[in-house]
């Protein structure tokens, strides 16, 4: 492996009590002993201080705060050399609910970073999702690429290609020193029960039935969030300014599969779920082509067995109730009350 392009010392991850920002997080304090990590989150229902309180001290601090508020971004941004991404409003089935949160947190969330990054000549690593490339249709052995047209469908995910598309002006026109990465559907540790895969887990281990959408056959393109964080380091060091990569596993799986292995592993029938009512627009597939980041910049998954990360998931949840039990029962409400 060739040397890092640019080391940065003193890094600003926002949304790093979420899911993937918390791993991304853990995944510099493990590797990059030399770079300092301040922490922008604003801890709503999806942060948690405790995906990171292990390690808050000298090498990770944390401040609570907006990523909207412009005045406290023009007293911390100074003195940092890289903006990394992550904070969003993250849920599709929540963005169809409400929409007004993913517009100000995803769209002019960004415009605000972006802002500061071109006051403050700051580096800016913008993390998004595949979903702004609309879906595929199970049959097209087509997969996404970096040359594949926006047709996002989802609130969430027109807001997400909204962002993407203001870092590309920033930079264009601005010249904001950026990468952009577009990751597939990321399972692990510490995802909100919410999303798919922890619903069904703590489901059964609450002993609920666990709900499949439609017809159960929409395909998500699986990569466990360690590898997202690997690659996102990757990006932000060696990636060339001004490029978008995308970021895949070749994971690709249907929800029916997905459940079912959750279910054997689990020890219960695989037939024992409920087939609930489908999400508006939901997207049909989702596919990686992930080539340009594994020959250009010589990046590639570690966890290619996707029952073992199945697993070590399902472990997890079981291992750390604590940590999901406070959001289960209101999150279920939720869902029941659209039916799903
Ligand atoms: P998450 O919902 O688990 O976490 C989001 C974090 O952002 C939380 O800690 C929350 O408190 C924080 N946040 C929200 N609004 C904020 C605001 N206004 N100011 C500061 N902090 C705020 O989300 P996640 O699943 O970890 O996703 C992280 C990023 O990765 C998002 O940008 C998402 O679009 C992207 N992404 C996610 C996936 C996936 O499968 N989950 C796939 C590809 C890309
Ligand atoms: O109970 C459920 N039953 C079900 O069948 C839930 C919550 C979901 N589903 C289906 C919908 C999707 O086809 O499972 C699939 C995955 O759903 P989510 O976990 O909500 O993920 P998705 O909508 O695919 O989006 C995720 O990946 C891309 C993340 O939430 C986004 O932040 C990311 O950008």
């Amino acid at each position: 492996m060739a040397e890092d392009f640019f080391s940065p010392r003193n890094i600003i991850v926002t949304g790093g009590c979420g899911f993937i920002g918390s791993n991304f997080v853990h995944y510099v304090y493990d590797n990059h002993p030399d770079v300092h990590v301040t922490v922008l989150d604003a801890l709503t229902y999806a942060g948690n201080l405790e995906n990171i309180r292990g390690i808050l001290g000298d090498r990770v601090e944390f401040v609570h705060g907006d990523i909207c508020d412009a005045e406290l971004l023009d007293r911390l941004v100074p003195g940092h050399d890289a903006i990394v991404h992550y904070a969003a409003e993250s849920h599709n089935d929540n963005s169809i609910a409400n929409p007004e949160p993913f517009l100000r947190t995803n769209v002019e969330g960004t415009y605000r970073l972006l802002e500061a990054a071109r006051k403050y000549g700051v580096r800016y690593h913008h993390v998004s999702t595949d979903e702004v490339y609309g879906d595929l249709a199970l049959d097209d052995p087509a997969r996404f690429t970096e040359e594949t047209p926006y047709r996002p469908s989802s609130p969430y995910s027109s807001t997400k290609a909204s962002s993407d598309l203001l870092v590309r002006a920033w930079h264009r026109t601005f010249g904001v020193r950026m990468t952009i990465s577009n990751c597939s559907n990321n399972y692990g540790p510490f995802q909100h029960v919410e999303k798919f895969i922890p619903r069904q887990i703590t489901n059964i281990l609450e002993g609920q039935r666990p709900k499949l959408y439609g017809d159960g056959l929409n395909v998500r393109d699986w990569i466990h969030t360690e590898d997202h964080s690997s690659a996102v380091w990757t990006i932000l060091t060696r990636g060339r300014l001004g490029e978008t990569y995308l970021i895949g596993a070749d994971g690709e799986r249907n929800n029916l599969t997905v459940l079912r292995d959750i279910l054997t592993v689990m020890g219960r029938d695989p037939d024992d779920f409920d087939w609930v009512k489908d999400r508006p627009g939901h997207d049909r597939r989702y596919a990686i082509d992930a080539t340009k980041l594994r020959r250009e910049l010589g990046w590639t998954p570690s966890h290619t067995d996707f029952q073992a990360g199945i697993r070590g998931t399902i472990d997890w949840y079981v291992n750390n109730r604590a940590w999901w039990e406070p959001a289960k029962a209101a999150t279920e409400a939720k869902y029941k009350r659209q039916g799903q």
